[in-house]
């Protein structure tokens, strides 16, 4: 097994980024369940946001989504994060729920709406120049219902012209990160399937272009760890959205499905130095609290995220590469299989009490009162956007 203390230095500044629409009411198209206290406006949610960091330490930003995150001056609101302790992250774009975007957005058959839609992501960029953010994430839910209803190609020409004018928009140190999903809304074709897509159109528009691996936005029995090698081997991983699915896209709380999954995923980004603090690669969540309370569904996505990075970094490298190359599959599997079987939770909880932490951040937050005082001092709290 590999360095106990070695793992720790690196999971020690692991930094992963918590989605703002985590902590606002969510639900399926059949109900949302209203829950007491979750906030009412962004600054309710950075401060939800800066509850989940004092107790784990490692959730230092939080991603906006534009409109949902709307303010008057995100200066303000950069500042309120500061002053929690945290900062703002990634700009998430939404060109998906206007009435005017029935038959897409930026590939819509409809120049004036093509427009509307480029003007949005436009102003998504002057709020990355107030917030300081460096990553423009952009999803799209454009695509079609039924054959023939488009012209496949001509929908990638009307992309491609999009994105190359957000990209020429963007300043030298902002990023441009292209979200993929197999479906949903769309159930014919959909404009940005794939990872094969989303690299395609990135490698066209440059440098600064990235993929974005949602985890919960393939096939069933998609192989991602592979995805995410490959696209590591080119430079073209820019974040991954993390959380699990049992069957579609269910952003329900990573690692909760599928544990080993997450182990193989980030076991390939650190054999290829993505937890390297200068990777440049972007560890957000991008999750739905339906049913369960957000803050403590937040603290522990972001545990489950430590848990599986710790047991990659425990894999004996050394063991497996001899292995490997002797051509040993059991022993080589049964390398990976022993940090994956390892308990990395009394590991955890020792940095986080070298971090000056509590060793058991549920039972911090539990006791810390805080579910009981926003319950008290918020009456009337938001959707996250989801089904409003
Ligand atoms: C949608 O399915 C995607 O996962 C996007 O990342 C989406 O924009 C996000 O869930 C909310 O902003
Ligand atoms: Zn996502
Ligand atoms: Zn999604």
């Amino acid at each position: 097994m590999a360095g106990r203390e070695a793992a720790k230095n690196v999971l020690r500044t692991q930094r992963i980024e918590l989605p703002s629409w985590a902590f606002g009411n969510s639900g399926t198209r059949f109900k949302v369940f209203a829950q007491q206290g979750v906030p009412r406006d962004p600054f309710e949610k950075i401060a939800d946001a800066a509850r989940v960091h004092a107790h784990t330490g490692v959730a230092p930003t939080v991603a906006l989504h534009i409109p949902w995150d709307e303010v008057e001056d995100y200066t303000v609101l950069a500042r309120a994060a500061s002053d929690a302790g945290i900062a703002l992250g990634t700009i998430n774009a939404n060109v998906f729920q206007d009435d005017d975007y029935k038959l897409g957005s930026v590939t819509n058959p409809d120049p004036a709406i093509r427009r509307k839609a480029l003007d949005h992501l436009f102003a998504c960029v002057d709020v990355m120049d107030r917030t300081g953010s460096r990553d423009l994430k952009l999803w799209f839910s454009d695509g079609t219902n039924y054959p023939g209803q488009d012209d496949i190609r001509a929908r990638q020409d009307r992309l491609a012209e999009a994105l190359a004018a957000v990209y020429e928009r963007l300043s030298a140190d902002q990023r441009l990160i292209l979200e993929y999903k197999l479906f949903e809304p769309a159930f014919y074709t959909t404009d940005v399937p794939d990872w094969g897509t989303s690299y395609a159109h990135c490698l066209r528009l440059g440098e600064r272009a990235k993929v974005c691996v949602d985890t919960g936005h393939h096939a069933p029995g998609t192989n991602i760890e592979f995805i995410v090698a490959f696209l590591l081997r080119e430079g073209k991983l820019g974040a991954f959205d993390f959380n699990s699915r049992f069957y579609a896209d269910d952003d329900l709380i990573v690692g909760a499905a599928d544990p080993f999954q997450l182990f193989r995923i980030l076991f390939e980004v650190k054999q290829a130095g993505g937890l390297d603090q200068d990777s440049g690669i972007a560890f957000m969540l991008d999750q739905c609290h339906n049913i369960e309370p957000k803050i403590p569904g937040q603290i522990r996505s972001v545990m489950n995220v430590q848990e599986a990075t710790a047991k990659a970094l425990l894999v004996d490298t050394e063991a497996l590469a001899a292995a490997q190359a002797a051509g040993d599959v059991l022993g080589a599997n049964g390398v990976l299989m022993d940090a994956f079987n390892t308990d990395v939770r009394p590991l955890l909880a020792e940095l986080r009490e070298e971090m000056g932490l509590d060793p058991d951040p549920m039972a911090a937050y539990a006791r810390s009162g805080y579910a009981d005082e926003i319950v008290a001092g918020r009456v009337g709290g938001n959707q996250a956007g989801w089904g409003a």
